[in-house]
């Protein structure tokens, strides 16, 4: 796919497949403009593309709902593939295996070039106001107005070596800052650290658009001290075209719609929060989170802020950040020689499942009891970076697509015993956000974590003995099926 392609081109594709719907009358960026992409992404219906905001100065756009899923059937998941490059029609699978791919193949650096569109508006000084943009507040309950929950934040350690692009949340403190949380077990928690302890502020920007597989790779849970951006260049097969910030050393992608550079306090913070959450609650609590006080802006002309209103599935914290946990999982459980076809973290379980499918004759492949196959998988993958995050596994055969949750649920109900199929791993380490933890749990930052061992134990230790599926596709003859297929409008059903 071209490295060259921007918002403004993807959203050109978008346009051809009904995937994009310009809202021309004005809406309000209280909360009419978050229910608006709420619902949209609930309904499947196109991503809104607004264009007349009562907020900010007159020109700046908002796209809503970036990727997520559209109720047309045949492409569902059309605004993340096409966002990877891939045909619109592609499935979860197909698209987890590609960004796998991508993680085989050596990173490419990006290139520095002189102009980049980003420049088209420089504000400095006196100039560098937050309250241009068309800032919205996109729940009831939210504790502000959220400028970031699409764009790229990118850090840098303090020797230069590495450099972290993420998304990670941002609200409007006051007109010159940003407030968000940094949290410890994510890339851009630890290198604050490192800045921290040398009492140094770190030097940040944001950047809103540019290429659209851009917040996919920021998601991508990818190790430590490798660059999100290099990843990208490895996933695109060139490098993306960056330029160099106003005020820090950064680079930014030069066909950003908007680039929000500055500086991280080390030493005070501000209230930040609550916001809807992927888990698909408000957040109940309002934090003490870093402050970014901000030196520069620049921006395209007409520039497009994109939007996400995260909450009940589905939505992009589910769709881009389910879909890129997965290939990092199929590729780092590839990696320790496990034997898993693919992964996959339903969207309908607010990306709070992990599920790995495994072939049936997964015995010539790995040694030992089925227990002791699925703590593997789940051991692997909990103590793996996105693992803290996700306290469920379920582990099934690959006869089940485990992007469909009726399959999933039947294999789940109809596989696993339900005393010795479900294994416990206590005192993990985890993450607090779902509510589902006890107040005790998220105390200690530690609880206790499940693995479903979804292959019938090990009944069937013989793959040829395996309980026979008694469904259309499994128990009648290919050329009865065929057939069946063929004549059905002769037998009166529409197609
Ligand atoms: C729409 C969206 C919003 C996100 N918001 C946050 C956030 O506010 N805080 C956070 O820690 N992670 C957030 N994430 C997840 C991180 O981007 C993801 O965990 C990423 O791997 C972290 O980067 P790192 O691996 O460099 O630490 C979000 C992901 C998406 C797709
Ligand atoms: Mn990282």
């Amino acid at each position: 796919m071209n490295p060259a392609d921007d918002l403004r081109s993807h959203l050109a594709t978008f346009a051809e497949l009904g995937e994009v719907q310009r809202v021309d009358r004005s809406v309000a960026t209280d909360l009419e403009v978050g229910a608006i992409i709420r619902r949209c992404g609930e309904t499947g219906a196109p991503s809104p593309l607004f264009t007349s905001l009562d907020r900010g100065k007159p020109g700046f756009r908002i796209l809503g709902a970036p990727a997520s899923t559209s109720n047309h059937s045949h492409h569902r998941l059309a605004r993340i593939a096409l966002a990877l490059g891939l045909p619109p029609a592609a499935g979860g699978l197909e698209i987890v295996e590609a960004l796998a791919a991508a993680r085989q193949r050596a990173p490419i650096p990006p290139r520095l070039v002189e102009y980049g569109q980003c420049k088209q508006n420089i504000l400095l000084g006196e100039d560098v106001d937050l309250e241009i943009f068309p800032t919205p507040r996109i729940h009831d309950g939210d504790g502000g107005r959220y400028f970031n929950t699409w764009g790229a934040l990118i850090v840098q350690d303090p020797d230069g070596n590495w450099t972290n692009w993420t998304i990670s949340r941002l609200m409007i403190h006051d007109h010159r800052t940003l407030v968000g949380p940094l949290a410890p077990t994510q890339h851009i928690g630890q290198i604050f650290e490192l800045w921290r302890q040398r009492g140094e502020p770190m030097p940040f920007a944001v950047a809103q658009g540019g290429h659209p597989a851009i917040p996919f790779a920021c998601a991508m849970p990818i190790p430590r001290e490798v660059d999100e951006v290099a990843f990208l260049g490895a996933y695109l097969g060139a490098p993306l075209d960056v330029v160099t910030c106003e005020t820090n050393g950064l680079q930014v992608p030069a066909n950003a719609e908007i680039v929000v550079e500055g500086h991280v306090d080390p030493s005070h913070t501000g209230p930040e929060g609550p916001m809807g959450e992927y888990s698909g609650y408000i957040a109940t609590h309002t934090w003490q989170a870093p402050l970014f006080h901000v030196d520069a802006i620049t921006y395209r002309d007409d520039a497009i802020l994109p939007v996400v209103a995260a909450g009940e599935p589905a939505d992009e914290t589910h769709t881009a950040s389910g879909t890129v946990y997965a290939a990092e999982a199929l590729h780092q459980l590839r990696t320790a020689g496990l034997p898993v076809t693919t992964c996959w973290l339903p969207y309908e379980a607010a990306t709070s499942w992990f599920v790995a499918t495994v072939p049936v004759r997964w015995r010539e492949e790995f040694a030992g009891t089925s227990t002791e196959l699925v703590s593997r998988i789940a051991t692997t993958y909990f103590h793996s970076k996105p693992g803290v995050e996700l306290a469920v596994v379920i582990v099934t055969y690959d006869d089940v697509d485990p992007t469909d949750i009726s399959a999933l649920v039947w294999a789940m109900a109809t596989r696993t015993h339900p005393h010795d199929g479900a294994i416990y791993f206590p005192d993990e380490p985890i993450t607090p956000l779902p509510p589902s933890w006890s107040s005790a749990d998220r105390a200690a930052l530690r609880g206790t974590k499940v693995a479903y061992n979804c292959l019938y134990g090990d009944e069937y230790p013989d793959p040829a003995d395996l309980p026979r599926r008694s469904s259309f596709a499994y128990c009648y003859p290919n050329s009865l099926q065929r057939d069946v297929l063929r004549n059905w409008e002769s037998y009166g059903f529409s197609s």
